[in-house]
């Protein structure tokens, strides 16, 4: 961290820790007021969302405010604001920090950038399936890794489902040799980089919202995500070759900022932790829908789909990436392995 940044985000702890204690009257910030409105204080939050107000992230979102406000009889209210409307993925995690924004909904592969652990999910292959990951999410080593983002002054409170990424390029690929040399967008870390060197192309990383034009303008080949992204965000119109390897299955995670979550009382803290996990069944529900539905249309729009057959041979290309990060993350591979079948 740089020495402005380091002040910025020491002021920021200091503001935060200065508003702990206030009386509701009192404090007042920009993102979420509090007032005094009977006896409970009364708040307005906001949470920061990259996808469009069609997309079950979204869904879930919105769904997770319904049941805070509902149980709060309307004393806390969190705004959703989708399709990036509040910034870019990597740019909200740090205002969430800060607590200048209160909540996002991420996905992890970005999360991995302020929170080494998270990195474990950009590992390729790491779950067989969906119910593999799940089974190891809803456990209490799942619970764990959302406590530990504490230590970069946020707090995660769910995760939800995303599905498996594969490659999308301009250029047609049905092969592993299809895809040496080409210029791939991925999300910021340092495991997708090495990720893409093993495979014999190259990383550029990228803004979710800059993708389109980068596909369409040739800064970058190929891309990779799981369906409804490819579909939602109409990456297919301009690399309409898609490749199913299913190389990562990385959550999204619903995250509330440190500071937000030390200005709750006990009460409260409980209602927000409670309604994000009772979001989460409603979301895997709308993801399940729309996966089939993104799947339908973009094989209507004429994509051309292959299936990887070998997938022995992606695993071993990749090898290299598990040896250098696997170390790090031995602790919860070790934890993701228990709930292999
Ligand atoms: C999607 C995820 C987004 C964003 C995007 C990306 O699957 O839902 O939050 O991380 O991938 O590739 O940037």
């Amino acid at each position: 961290m740089n020495i402005k940044k380091g002040l910025f985000v020491l002021l920021g702890s200091i503001m935060a820790a200065g508003m702990v204690g206030c009386s509701s009257s009192e404090s007042n910030n920009e993102t979420g007021t509090e007032s005094a409105g009977g006896d409970k204080p009364t708040y307005e939050f906001r949470l920061a969302e990259t996808h469009a107000a069609d997309y079950p992230t979204t869904l879930a979102d919105k769904h997770f405010a319904e049941l805070v406000a509902e149980r709060s009889d309307g004393r806390i209210k969190i705004d959703v604001f989708p399709s990036a409307a509040l910034g870019e993925e990597a740019a909200v995690i740090e205002q969430v920090q800060l607590g200048a924004i209160d909540f996002t909904r991420t996905s992890a592969g970005p999360l991995a950038e302020f929170y080494k652990g998270y990195g474990v999910f950009s590992l390729p292959y790491v779950f067989d399936h969906d119910d593999h990951m799940w089974n190891f999410l809803l456990s209490e080593h799942g619970d764990e890794l959302l406590n530990e983002l504490e230590s970069s002054r946020m707090l995660g409170l769910a995760y939800y489902s995303s599905g498996a990424r594969s490659f999308y390029s301009t250029k047609p690929v049905a092969s592993l040799d299809d895809l040496q040399g080409q210029k791939i967008r991925v999300q910021q870390n340092a495991v997708n980089i090495d990720l893409m060197d093993a495979l014999g192309a190259s990383a550029t990383p990228m803004a979710f919202g800059e993708v389109y034009s980068g596909l369409q303008t040739g800064v970058i080949d190929a891309a990779e995500n799981n369906y409804p992204s490819y579909y939602s965000t109409r990456h297919y119109e301009v690399a309409p070759h898609l490749i199913l390897d299913s190389h990562q299955r990385i959550p999204e995670v619903l995250v509330i900022s440190s500071s937000t979550w030390s200005k709750l009382s006990t009460e409260d803290q409980e209602i927000i932790q409670t309604a994000a996990k009772d979001s989460i069944e409603f979301q895997r529900a709308e993801w399940a829908k729309f996966e089939q539905l993104a799947e339908e249309q973009v094989r209507e729009a004429g994509v051309t789909i292959t299936k990887v057959e070998n997938v022995l041979e992606w695993q071993s290309k990749v090898k290299s990436v598990l040896d250098k990060h696997g170390e790090e993350h031995q602790e919860i591979l070790d934890a993701i392995d228990q709930y292999r079948n």
